[in-house]
């Protein structure tokens, strides 16, 4: 079986480069300039119109959006355990993932980029502002799920990969998470994964290719 992962540095395209190395898969990346458009060139909207990632190829068929990825490749490799066993668990799984992807997710790229939501001059800074108050109060309910427990569930599972990325975004935009003890607990336990600093040790391969090339 031949897998390709459409990536780009910093982007929730790191949720399942995580999962695929916890599986110990063999992939190919194939990383994205975003910076060159390169995820709006003509052969890339070829294969995936919505100019996104991840995006993943199986054998040469694509398969898009975050939550389908990570079920996946944990259908894929049970081995690695990537969703609970049991299986009313493993459905609380799947809304966890579809929470990061379409309940925190959009909140962040409203502060990666204001104008896409509200074009209006002088909106930028409002525009902020109310994404990062949902996002404080939306990381509050991912610090009570968090609450005295390790992961999600009772092993490190795919959902624990996506919220990684999410944290790992709004930290990057400078939000004061500091009052959401679980979660801090979390990123860092998260960070010193091997799958995990195999991602930044991976990313910063790219970024630094991609400054080059610049
Ligand atoms: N719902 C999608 C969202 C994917 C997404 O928004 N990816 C961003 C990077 S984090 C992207 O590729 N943005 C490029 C664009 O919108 O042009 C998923 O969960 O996979």
């Amino acid at each position: 079986m031949e897998i390709a992962l459409y990536y780009a540095p910093i982007t929730c395209a790191l949720a399942p480069y995580i999962t695929l190395t916890e599986a110990s898969a063999k992939f190919e990346v194939r990383p994205l300039n975003f910076r060159k458009g390169q995820h709006t060139s003509p052969e890339y909207l070829k294969i995936n119109p919505k100019h996104k990632v991840p995006l993943l190829i199986v054998d040469g068929k694509a398969l898009s959006e975050s939550v389908a990825i990570q079920t996946w490749i944990a259908r894929t490799f049970p081995h690695a355990k990537l969703l609970p066993d049991e299986p009313w668990q493993e459905l609380q799984a799947i809304p966890l993932m579809s929470w990061c992807s379409g309940g925190i997710h959009p909140f962040l790229a409203r502060i990666n980029s204001p104008p896409r939501v509200c074009d209006v001059p002088g909106t930028e800074e409002s525009v902020k502002k109310l994404a990062a108050a949902n996002l404080m109060e939306l990381f509050k309910i991912a610090d009570d799920l968090l609450t005295n427990r390790e992961f999600f569930f009772d092993h490190f599972t795919a959902p624990d990969a996506h919220f990684f990325w999410c944290q790992r975004r709004a930290r990057q935009f400078e939000l004061d998470l500091s009052g959401f003890k679980h979660c801090t607990a979390h990123f860092e336990r998260m960070t010193r994964r091997p799958s995990v600093q195999k991602l930044l040790g991976f990313e910063k391969s790219i970024q630094d290719e991609f400054a080059k090339a610049a």
